[in-house]
């Protein structure tokens, strides 16, 4: 497989963990795509619109035969079959699947921005990202990754809520 993405996945609503593993389990099971690593699961103080439940938050790395926009295309087709509704723009929601990056590429089009255009002031991302790829390189950035979480405040609002390889973790989220 030829190409490498990162996925956050995002849950709020309903057994977040579930929904989860299950968003981590479909994607794997795309034959073009391949699980590489999963972060920790956090849970997460919500961001941009407030008054919603707390999040659990995650960070995974794929390899993958799909083209970026193909991806986004199964990412969107995974949140329908687990029941995401869209209404309040940054609301709840069971499942939320954005592509971070994908391979070193820059890619603007209205569907799709990579890397991910909120990603670098976004705690319950970067955290979970430099958890299992602590040195990558963000394109268009010149600080490293741990430079930009060092200058992001709240990291209080994102807490280690399953740690990975703990005991009781489910797979293929705890491999
Ligand atoms: N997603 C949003 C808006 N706010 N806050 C947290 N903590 N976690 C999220 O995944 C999240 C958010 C829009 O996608
Ligand atoms: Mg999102
Ligand atoms: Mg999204």
């Amino acid at each position: 497989m030829g190409n490498t993405a990162f996925i956050a996945l995002g849950s709020n609503i309903g057994d977040r963990y579930d929904y989860l593993s299950k968003a981590v389990e479909r994607l794997v099971s795309h034959s073009k795509i391949q699980l590489v690593n999963t972060s920790s699961v956090y849970e997460t103080d919500p961001v941009g619109y407030e008054e919603q439940d707390l999040f659990l938050n995650m960070v995974m790395e794929i390899q993958t035969d799909l083209s970026a926009f193909e991806l986004l295309d199964f990412c969107l087709k995974v949140e329908l079959e687990l029941g995401r509704k869209r209404e309040i723009m940054w609301g709840p929601r069971t499942v939320d699947l954005d592509i971070l990056l994908y391979n070193q590429e820059n890619i603007k089009s209205e569907k799709l921005m990579i890397p991910h255009p909120r990603m670098l002031e976004r705690n319950f991302v970067m955290i979970p990202l430099s958890e299992i790829k602590p040195n990558i390189t963000i394109p268009n950035t010149e600080k490293p990754l741990e430079v930009w979480i060092e200058e992001l405040p709240n990291k209080e609002g994102v807490r280690v809520w399953k740690r990975k390889n703990g005991e009781d973790v489910f797979e293929p989220i705890g491999n």
